[in-house]
């Protein structure tokens, strides 16, 4: 069975970063599978059409590897499809659970955004200025209720170096009402002294409390550290990874020289030798809390939402890990 023009679009613009950020990462992949289910042409068999569906999953986790809202949003769909055969769903039942699924997840996902901005916005107070890097829809929902409710807050955007997503993030600021200051991400440090809070989003939350987030969030975290501002990160639960808790290492993305440098001065200069890590880890002891659409936790107590969020998966992990080691000679 052919992969639909569509899902293959959604695909690529998320390889390309047309689409971007990892909340809507997760739900274009849950769009792209509902999709891919609604145009499916196959013969009407439960198997083909599983066999078909986790093909595309596989293609849409491939695209990009440090968000883990991808995978998740892919395993929410797809295991509830797989559920659906458990359980001696016909064709027509396990195409419908799937396509319910995947509407599922999307509503879900915009829900806990708009979750996280009521919750988070309690923490934030009038007057404060706040400093927020690279461009997280959970982070600016917290701002905008804080605005909504009439909260007179200030923020500093990093312009976040090498995509500039810091200019998306000044726009919606500027449409939303909100002041805001557009700062090199060099001068972070330089202007600590004037922020009451950070507020940034995730890609993935480890077990232990890391927040993997856009490359200079850590050094943010530092600088905050020093200067004894307070660290929120904005992170749905969807974006906490379960094989985090099984020692699993979370892949940093490393992209094209060419987001750094131009072809130009690649070809000036012999031997240049360019790296260009798309995310970095923030370690717990930076962080003060993490505002899930389920509440405020502090860091360390990620493992909490993971094992409500993602038991019985953790559960067949270990159980898995205990029997191969009885394997073991
Ligand atoms: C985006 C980024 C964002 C998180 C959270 O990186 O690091 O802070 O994805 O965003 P990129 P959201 O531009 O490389 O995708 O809160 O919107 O999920």
């Amino acid at each position: 069975m052919k992969i639909p023009t569509q899902v293959l679009d959604i695909a690529n613009d998320i390889r390309d970063m047309k689409i971007r950020g990892a909340g809507r990462i997760a739900r274009s992949a849950a769009n792209a599978l509902k999709i891919a289910a609604e145009l499916y042409e196959g013969s009407e068999k439960a198997e083909e059409f599983v066999n078909y569906m986790e093909r595309i999953g596989s293609l849409l986790k491939s695209t990009r590897p440090t968000a883990v809202s991808l995978p998740n949003a892919v395993s929410y769909v797809l295991s509830r499809m797989r559920s659906c055969v458990e359980r001696g769903g016909d064709f027509m039942e396990v195409k419908a659970s799937t396509i319910k699924a995947a509407r599922e997840f999307i509503e879900s996902s915009i829900n806990a955004v708009k979750l996280i901005g009521l919750i988070g916005s309690r923490i934030l107070r009038n007057g404060d200025v706040v400093l927020t890097h690279c461009n997280s829809s959970a982070a600016l929902s917290v701002l905008k209720h804080a605005k909504v409710q009439g909260k007179n807050i200030r923020v500093i955007a990093t312009e976040t170096r090498p995509r500039f997503q810091g200019y998306i993030t000044y726009k919606a600021l500027l449409n939303m009402g909100i002041k805001a200051t557009l700062i090199p991400d060099s001068a972070v440090r330089f202007f600590m002294k004037d922020v009451d809070r950070v507020i940034v989003g995730a890609d993935t939350v480890t077990a232990n409390g890391a927040v993997v987030n856009k490359v200079g969030t850590s050094l943010i975290a530092l600088a905050a550290h020093e200067a004894r501002v307070r660290v929120f990160v904005a992170a749905e639960s969807y974006k906490f990874s379960p094989a985090t808790v099984l020692g699993e290492l979370i892949t940093i993305e490393e992209r094209s020289p060419l987001e750094v440098v131009s072809k130009e001065y690649l070809a000036s200069v012999k031997r240049v030798n360019v790296r260009n890590p798309a995310f970095d880890v923030t370690p717990p002891e930076y962080i003060d809390a993490i505002i899930t659409e389920k509440g405020v936790i502090p860091a360390k107590a990620a493992i909490l939402v993971l094992t409500e969020e993602y038991g019985r998966l953790i559960e067949e992990g270990l159980t898995k890990i205990s029997l191969d080691l009885d394997t073991l000679p």
